[in-house]
């Protein structure tokens, strides 16, 4: 993991002087939307489990959980190499997905319901390669989702 010595990134993030102004200047950017699947009905696994972002842009990750289990999303080295600007919980009306909460501040990890949605707003602010990506979930076999396969890897660039 390596911080960025890019001015300009660290000017978009450190140069308002107050967190309001900052999540203000970042308001107004569209967010590119990623959507990764944690786990599949029968199938503990990231879909997709390889995820790829560049720093000083703005991203939606949407956390959505098709499957019957909850499942976590946790990557600490991930976590430090990203400011969030917020997460919010989601819930699918009809055809339109509704906020229902939203959380600022820093987040490690997020842990998403059978049936629900989460999404969380960030910019990456370091670059890297972390393989930490993984849900730490235990089943009734006492092995972990991460043990049947529920890791992943995410590249910032
Ligand atoms: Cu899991």
């Amino acid at each position: 993991m390596r911080l960025l010595h890019s001015l300009s990134v660290l000017a978009a993030l450190c140069a308002a002087p107050t967190a309001a102004q900052t999540a203000g200047n970042l308001a107004g950017q569209e967010p590119i939307v990623v959507t990764v699947e944690l786990g599949r009905p029968g199938e503990h696994a990231f879909v997709p489990n390889k995820l790829r972002f560049e720093t000083g842009k703005l991203y939606k990750l949407v956390l959505k959980n098709p499957s019957n289990d909850p499942h976590y999303f946790t990557s600490h080295a991930f976590s430090q190499m990203i400011f969030t600007r917020k997460v919010q919980v989601t819930q699918l009306r009809g055809d339109k997905t509704v906020p229902l909460a939203e959380f600022k501040g820093a987040i490690r990890e997020l842990e998403v319901y059978p049936g629900h949605s989460a999404e969380w707003w960030f910019v990456p602010v370091a670059t890297g390669r972390v393989t930490d990506l993984r849900c730490g979930i235990s089943g009734s076999d006492g092995k972990t989702h991460a043990d049947h396969g529920m890791v992943g890897e995410i590249v910032i660039e």
